[in-house]
């Protein structure tokens, strides 16, 4: 099971993104683009690579990490580092989408495959959501169908290097399709449930699914 370690106190980023949330900052007020338009409205490119979390970076050794991947799966993990890296390799090259407007193109990463997750577990038929919980007490939830993208994974490194602590190291979610909240740093657990469970930005004004294309930022759009 995950830890039950709560949030750290809210700071001060967190609270002008909730307020953001509230006055729907960065909305261009567009319609949806197509898919093929590979910068989303609103959003920027940048060549670096921010960093945005809540403000505790958990030190969390390789040797002391575990996946949990409990709740409605038929086949329940436990797996320690050994164990994860293991399993099946897979490498995608994706665009990130952050909420607060920058995106930057092809990044490569490393990992399991959430498809290869879900042949290990075999999610139950009932099971339509997933929540991920983090070694920082964060949480987001996801569809389904949006986990099992094809180009989603649980990654543990980027550009061919280990993924650095500031980045969620050693694994963190991608789901490159959805704004980059969703994208669990840390990743400690993975439930899967019957009933949907909003997380930690969910709550607090963003919106459940967060399709970029669609800008999807705040809960209403
Ligand atoms: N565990 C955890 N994961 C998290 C967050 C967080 O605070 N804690 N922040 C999310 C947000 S809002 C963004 S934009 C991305 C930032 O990832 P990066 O710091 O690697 O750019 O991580 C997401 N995943
Ligand atoms: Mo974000």
């Amino acid at each position: 099971m995950a830890d039950d370690q709560e949030p750290p106190p809210e700071s001060k980023l967190t609270r002008s993104k909730e307020r953001w949330a509230r006055e729907g900052r960065f909305l261009t007020g567009r319609i949806s683009r197509p898919e093929e338009q590979r910068l989303p409205p609103g959003q920027h490119l940048t060549r670096d690579w921010p960093t945005l979390d809540l403000g505790l970076t958990p030190e969390i050794s390789r040797e002391r990490w575990r996946l949990d991947v409990y709740g409605a799966v038929e086949h329940p993990v436990f797996w320690d580092w050994t164990q994860f890296t293991a399993q099946p390799q897979s490498q995608f090259i994706s665009d990130i989408h952050c909420v607060t407007t920058w995106s930057r193109y092809d990044n490569q990463w490393q990992g399991l495959a959430t498809r290869d997750l879900l042949a290990a577990c075999e999610p139950h038929e009932d099971a339509h959501f997933v929540v991920l919980h983090s070694y920082d007490g964060y949480t987001t939830n996801l569809a389904l169908e949006d986990f099992a993208a094809e180009d989603a994974l649980l990654a543990h490194s980027w550009s061919g290097k280990p993924l650095t602590e500031e980045h969620g190291g050693p694994v963190r979610l991608v789901v490159p399709h959805l704004y980059f909240w969703k994208s669990a740093k840390w990743l400690q657990a993975i439930e899967f449930l019957t009933r949907d469970a909003p997380g930690y930005w969910e709550v607090r004004g963003y919106h459940n699914r967060g399709d970029p294309w669609k800008e999807e930022r705040y809960s209403g759009d």
